[in-house]
């Protein structure tokens, strides 16, 4: 399945039982970054945009943010003789190795100067084990280590999800799969999301099993205040 084939939701009212959960808008994922998203910095204006969408319509607005210890086990640089986007395969982490990015502390890591973090009501840090990843907002990639977002959703009274931001093959894919598990409502806002594309099927791959799942697609033109 390709971007070309999705189905686009018409209108979409949000009121006070949705959350806009902002994936990784982080300096590393941005053109200039130490794993750069292409057109990354080309949605933090419409993701500003949407987020006080959200907080005018009383729904909650959560940032994820990649947070890694140094010599984390997801960076090539911690495997004698890898490189960037090897293909990599061990419990918790891969399909590939990654350079070195959101390292705890540094810029790289910090949220894009432009967004407007104002606007979140929550954050949620993930990535900080050292041997293992965590590609979702909800659980680490071992599968069951929860970050705490399916508790801070649930006890908000929250029911549907709407997922934007970096990468839509990675973390925006691992976070909208496991929001549909977990047994959210799950909606991408596409046009608020950008892919990295690698490996070269990463992106078709990602669409396609959503939509199998059941996630539903919408761009934010057509997110709307419920009234
Ligand atoms: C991500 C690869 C490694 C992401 C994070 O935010 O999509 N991708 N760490
Ligand atoms: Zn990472």
């Amino acid at each position: 399945m390709e971007m070309k084939d999705i189905r686009y939701e018409p209108v979409v009212d949000i009121g006070k039982d949705d959350a806009l959960l902002v994936v990784d808008i982080q300096n590393d994922f941005m053109p200039a970054g130490a794993l750069p998203v292409a057109q990354g910095d080309m949605i933090v204006r419409g993701i500003n945009a949407v987020m006080k969408l959200f907080n005018r319509c009383g729904a909650s607005v959560v940032l994820t943010q990649d947070w890694h210890p140094q010599g984390h086990h997801s960076f090539a640089s911690a495997h004698e003789g890898k490189a960037p986007y090897d293909p990599y395969d061990a419990p918790g982490l891969g399909p590939v190795l990654w350079p070195d990015h959101c390292v705890q502390g540094t810029h790289g890591a910090d949220f894009h100067p432009e967004l407007d973090t104002d606007m979140a009501h929550a954050a949620i840090r993930k990535g900080y084990h050292l041997l293992i990843d965590s590609y979702s907002g909800f659980f680490e990639n071992d599968m069951k280590t929860q970050t705490g977002l399916e508790g801070y959703l649930r006890t908000r009274g929250v029911r549907r999800v709407f997922v934007c931001g970096l990468a839509l093959d990675y973390c925006v894919y691992y976070t909208a799969s496991d929001a549909m598990k977990t047994g959210f409502e799950v909606y991408i806002v596409m046009d608020l999301t950008r892919a990295a594309g690698s490996p070269g099927d990463s992106i078709s791959t990602a669409i396609e099993t959503l939509a199998s799942a059941g996630v539903r697609f919408v761009n934010s033109p057509e997110v709307r205040h419920g009234g």
